[in-house]
């Protein structure tokens, strides 16, 4: 699709940059849990992380059989059912004299088994009673802003963070906090937009690994990862792999020493996450994370419903409108009568101030005045795209062939092509620039500014509010625009299929 570029090239390259750290092979843990890496084949330990000794005294571990260590159930691993990234909690596990939270995950050819101390302070809530908390009673009607304040009053109804986000991710990967919950009434990012490149890809990526990130105490040392061979860990799968520098860096600049991410899926797409904060160091046990994974994925599926309705619902009004339209079009007698009042319809209907259609080389506008050659050039280039019926684009000048296009009244466009055996038609509808106002969390170039002494990506010192006013983009096309367009298109492929030829 027709995008305007949003970073400079260099950015893009500091963060193509960042996007290459291996954070799987870290070859560290954080220091809230114990791992052990285990071959598939002989259940022999490859791996130990330096903290062991806390749970298993002073065994060697390296090169011992998996089951050499008394009380572990071998046969919990064929739960695993071999398949990678599948993963069993066993809650409250008795291990010789203590109790702990042992989790198996199938890694790449080995077992990870990841052990945390029971906390015995930790709430015991009951999902079945949570889970009522994010969708509407009979009768209720909730919109967006329910169900997003819901989960977040769920989750702080029993995680005590003192900050949760509902973070929404755009098409462009940057984001955009739509719900915030704070403990102190105060707040602070609720309407603040985030660069992409705060959630590099890597990142992005390891949400459909872990179903959740915990990141407990940025102050504490990360733990070494002993092998048995020089072999480094693979530690997708894991969740207690260290945490990134240049992420700890950055969560000390937001001034937050606990950092807790779920992620929201819908339909096999990262949608969004929930970020929770905390100002001192806050372990949560292991269950109550499983717990807080298992409410945001019924979430997840009573949300997913909700959208789904809502974009019926848009999708019969759309419906209604181009059926109505194209009624009335077909009493018209000829085809360019039908075109002109398609025209003036899309352009009424996606809020275009000026719209235009080109049919086999002849052209029709809304405004008499509009200087039909600069249209031949615009049309020009967007005949050439094939990439779609329907483009669009914020602004035309951020087209290279198009950066000269001055005139105001066609700064965005929406371009719907009609291709009718041999004959052509596209449809254009025009909007002119407006002022529009972002509000970041902080400036997002200064992530980029201190790069230039190091080359490195740095995470930006402050968070407070930072607004930025475009004036050079038309506002962006909706969904439901593209959707109308979309259908005003097959509606008027009928109409010229049933006048038979397109000409006027
Ligand atoms: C990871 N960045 C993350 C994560 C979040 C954010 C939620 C997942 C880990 C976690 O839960 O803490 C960002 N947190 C946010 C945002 C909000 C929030 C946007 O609460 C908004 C409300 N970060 C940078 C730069 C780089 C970078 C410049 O600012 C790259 C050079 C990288 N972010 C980065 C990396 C990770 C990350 C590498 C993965 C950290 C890890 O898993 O160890």
């Amino acid at each position: 699709m027709m995008q305007p570029q949003s970073a400079s090239e260099a950015a893009d390259e500091l963060i193509a940059n960042c996007e290459q750290e291996q954070l799987h092979l870290s070859g560290h843990i954080q220091s809230f849990g114990v791992l052990l890496v285990v071959g598939s084949d002989n259940l022999t330990i490859t791996h130990v992380s330096a903290n062991a000794a806390s749970l298993f005294g002073n065994r060697p571990l390296l090169g011992e059989a998996l089951t050499d260590i008394s009380a572990f159930p071998t046969e919990l691993l064929e739960k695993l059912d071999g398949k990678t990234g599948n993963r069993e909690n066993i809650f409250n596990f008795r291990l010789d004299e203590q109790s702990v939270h042992l989790r198996l995950l199938q890694g790449d050819g080995c077992y990870l088994l990841e052990l945390e101390p029971t906390n015995d302070d930790a709430p015991v809530w009951s999902l079945a009673e949570l889970r009522t908390m994010v969708y509407p009673t009979a009768g209720q009607q909730w919109e967006h802003q329910d169900y997003w304040k819901s989960l977040l009053t769920a989750i702080a109804s029993v995680l005590p963070f003192h900050r949760l986000l509902l973070y929404r991710f755009d098409s462009d990967w940057s984001g955009e906090v739509v719900a915030e919950h704070s403990q102190d009434n105060n707040q602070q990012y609720l309407g603040l937009k985030f660069p992409a490149s705060d959630i590099p890809a890597i990142a992005r990526k390891l949400y459909f690994e872990n179903p959740s990130r915990l990141i407990s105490n940025i102050t504490e040392e990360p733990v070494a990862v002993h092998s048995l061979s020089d072999e480094i860990p693979n530690l997708t799968w894991s969740d207690l792999r260290s945490v990134s520098p240049v992420h700890a860096q950055y969560l000390k600049n937001m001034g937050i020493q606990t950092s807790y991410s779920v992620p929201i899926i819908l339909s096999g797409k990262l949608w969004g996450i929930v970020s929770c904060h905390h100002r001192e160091p806050l372990h949560v046990d292991a269950r109550s994370r499983y717990q807080s994974e298992q409410l945001v994925q019924h979430f997840c599926s009573v949300y997913a419903m909700y959208l789904s309705r809502k974009k019926l619902e848009l999708l019969k009004a759309i419906d209604e409108k181009i059926k109505s339209l194209v009624a009335q079009l077909d009493i018209l007698e000829d085809t360019r009568a039908a075109l002109e009042a398609m025209l003036d319809a899309t352009a009424q209907v996606c809020n275009g101030t000026l719209a235009a259609a080109t049919v086999s080389g002849e052209w029709l506008t809304s405004d008499d005045t509009a200087d039909i050659s600069l249209l031949k050039k615009i049309d020009k280039v967007f005949a050439r795209d094939t990439s779609d019926h329907v483009l669009h684009c914020q602004n035309i000048q951020s087209l290279p062939e198009l950066a000269d296009v001055e005139d105001p009244a066609l700064r965005g466009v929406l371009a719907i092509k009609l291709d009718h055996g041999r004959d052509t038609a596209r449809l254009y509808v025009f909007r002119p620039p407006e002022k529009q106002l972002t509000e970041w969390a902080g400036n997002p170039d200064k992530t980029q500014a201190q790069s230039e002494t190091n080359d490195t990506l740095s995470p930006r010192t402050s968070f407070a509010k930072w607004s930025e006013i475009k004036g050079d983009l038309a506002l962006p096309w909706s969904k439901a625009d593209l959707l109308f367009a979309k259908k005003a298109r097959v509606g008027l492929l009928r109409l010229f299929h049933r006048m038979r030829k397109l000409q006027f």
